[in-house]
């Protein structure tokens, strides 16, 4: 059940714009990089944690948005999650991104979405999000299409971000 700790791309990488692969046979292999994934989202500490953010192009996210510390955590595996439907009204949140570090930004999304995927016992699930769940969960799945959240923003805050970035990776490089 206890993953290692994986190291997390860092945005730009050109992984992080790829579209991640359906998962179709859930192998012991994938359920150790969805205990990796949770471990590492827990120690960054991070809300949810796409495969392609430690370097795997699959199908596959985690998630626990109990921000709650005195309530059981709710850690969630999906491997093929999809958005089935979408809710009109919409919710803003100041996003963040582990790829990103320390960048925030208002993000419009569906403020609820009913998601479908696969448990790690390869179970069809089902379920409505609302609040933060549904935020974090789209935005997972996002980095499944290689989007990012700096996509919904205007170019001018994106380039800066993004200029941020490469300074972040070129002094990390040189550390
Ligand atoms: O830890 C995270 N916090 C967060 C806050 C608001 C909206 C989305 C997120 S997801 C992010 C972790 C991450 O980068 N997942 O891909
Ligand atoms: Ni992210």
């Amino acid at each position: 059940m206890k993953g290692m700790k994986r190291p997390i791309l860092i945005h730009p990488d050109p992984r992080l714009k790829k579209v991640c692969a359906p998962v179709s046979d859930l192998s012991d292999d994938l359920r150790r990089l969805a205990d990796d994934m949770l471990e590492t989202m827990y120690d960054a500490p991070g809300i949810g944690l796409a495969a392609p953010q430690v370097g795997v192009l699959d199908r596959l996210i985690v998630l626990d948005c109990e921000k709650d510390e005195t309530k059981p955590p709710q850690p969630m595996v999906m491997f093929n999650p999809e958005v089935l439907s979408s809710s009109e009204d919409l919710n803003t949140y100041e996003e963040g991104c582990l790829s990103i570090p320390e960048q925030y930004a208002e993000v419009t999304r569906p403020a609820a979405v009913r998601v479908g995927w696969l448990d790690r016992d390869g179970n069809p699930q089902e379920r409505d999000f609302d609040g933060l769940w549904a935020t974090c969960v789209q935005h997972e799945i996002d980095h499944l299409n290689g989007k990012l959240f700096l996509d919904y923003l205007k170019p001018m805050k994106r380039q800066m971000i993004t200029r941020r970035m490469q300074k972040l990776k070129r002094e990390r490089a040189r550390a």
